[in-house]
């Protein structure tokens, strides 16, 4: 089935003030929307990072990616990644390809995966809307109905997002303490039925984020919980979270920086007779950190994301790869549309070796900013239904695809910068230090 046209479209969402060691969300977040049209004028579609780079890296790709046919998904890698031949932009900092140091879909080592994924995405729906085959059948076949995910729950500034004419309600309210984060669980849980919870820490000094998450269990004692720092913490701190905490989480997240600092985590809970598993999307984001991590036990439970790991299938893959070492399976997420949700939703149906519910931003998304024709992906009981329609179960709107894009014409962003936005907002010096406490 031949390919005849790459359109990619750059779209802006609303996005609360929500804090994380990164920094501060800004206003808007910024997705990019690829369709792959088929010679017989069927369109699949893809949702991955944003703002203006990834959009001249589509522009390098196109012309190899265009008359590909759609099933040749192992040539279209081989075609994406020929396109960057080194060096192509990698800077120093760059060389460590983790989030430790940079944001989810900055770094410039990932280029030719997250293009890659997108295309793959774009691809399966492609195929699947022309064959009427739903993604998940696809990719070997669903083994779940339903995948759940779990409550995000994050410290957050007054503010729904959205700027000028386009301000958006505040639908959360501020959420600076435990007990407003409890406040904000509950209201989470009551809206979407979730069955775990994950708090993004690293905001609060570590004290107030351990009595979070003791509040958190008070008031929901049979929801797992975990907690993310994103590295924020020393592994003398992460060691004493650890300890307060044993009894209350699932699994501890990216508590240190790199592999070296989880290792540690791991070794000093461990000789303190603490065997909780430690979770990673920080020091963990490709398969060739894999070995290492292993080797020296640094994570117990991978947090896959399909935008840069290499999409579908390479998460399909990792999920062997996790079963055979006998480490934990789960999703990471970033903030983003319903597009994105169905392909990891897909994604989690067929691989059986997933072992925690996964993360997801959609309910800090507003309904109106929702691109499919079907409107917002229903989240009920905490899980969303794999869909049994073709492809990845939705269609474009139109309409709403153009609001996006012109919300991406009308703000001033054009590439997702925390650190920047807590500094014009919360602190004029603020700047991410790693690690902080
Ligand atoms: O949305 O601020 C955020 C998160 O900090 C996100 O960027 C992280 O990548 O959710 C992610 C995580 O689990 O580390
Ligand atoms: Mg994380």
């Amino acid at each position: 089935m031949k390919i005849v046209d790459l359109r990619v479209t750059p779209i802006a969402i609303a996005d609360p003030p929500l804090r994380s060691a990164y920094g501060l969300h800004a206003p808007y977040a910024l997705r990019t929307i690829v369709e792959l049209v088929s010679e017989d004028g069927i369109t699949g579609a893809a949702e991955t990072h944003g703002g203006e780079r990834i959009l001249q890296d589509f522009a390098r790709v196109r012309d190899r990616v265009i008359c590909r046919d759609a099933f040749d998904l192992a040539r279209l890698e081989g075609e994406v990644a020929g396109s960057f031949e080194e060096p192509w932009g990698a800077q120093a900092i760059e060389i460590d390809r983790s989030q430790t140091y940079v944001l989810p879909g900055v770094s410039r080592l990932d280029v030719p995966l997250r293009l890659f994924a997108a295309v793959e995405v774009a691809a399966l729906d492609l195929i699947g809307k022309s064959t009427g085959t739903p993604v998940a059948e696809l990719l070997g076949g669903r083994v779940r109905d339903t995948v759940p995910f779990s409550a995000y729950l994050f410290f957050k500034h007054a503010g729904g997002g959205g700027a000028r004419a386009d301000v958006r309600e505040d639908r959360w309210g501020e959420a600076l303490t435990p007990e407003a984060l409890v406040d904000q669980a509950r209201t989470m849980i009551d809206m979407y039925g979730f069955e775990s919870v994950k708090v993004k820490g690293g905001v609060l000094p570590p004290g107030h984020e351990i009595e979070t998450m003791e509040r958190l269990h008070a008031a929901f004692p049979d929801l797992p919980l975990r907690i993310d720092p994103n590295a924020a913490w020393s592994v003398e701190t992460a060691v004493a979270v650890g300890r307060a905490l044993a009894g209350v989480l699932e699994y501890l997240e990216d508590p240190s920086p790199g592999l070296e600092g989880m290792a540690q985590v791991r070794r000093q809970l461990m000789q303190r007779g603490i065997d909780l598993p430690l979770a990673s999307n920080v020091a963990v984001t490709s398969f060739e950190v894999l070995p290492e991590a292993i080797r020296r036990d640094a994570v117990q439970v991978v947090l896959s994301d399909l935008h840069y790991w290499g999409g579908l299938r390479a998460i399909t893959h990792l999920g062997r790869l996790c079963a055979t070492f006998g480490i934990g399976l789960s999703m990471h997420s970033n903030s983003h549309l319903g597009l994105s949700l169905l392909a990891m939703t897909h994604v989690a149906a067929a691989t059986p070796h997933l072992t925690y519910a996964c993360d997801t931003h959609y309910p800090w998304q507003a309904g109106e900013d929702e691109i499919l024709e079907s409107g917002r992906v229903p989240i009920i009981g905490g899980a969303v239904r794999v869909p049994t329609e073709p492809g990845l179960g939705a269609t474009l709107d139109r309409d709403a695809l153009e609001r996006g894009r012109e919300r991406y014409e009308r703000c001033s962003l054009r590439e997702r910068d925390d650190e920047a936005e807590m500094r014009r907002l919360v602190d004029a010096q603020w700047r991410r230090v790693v690690p902080a406490w």
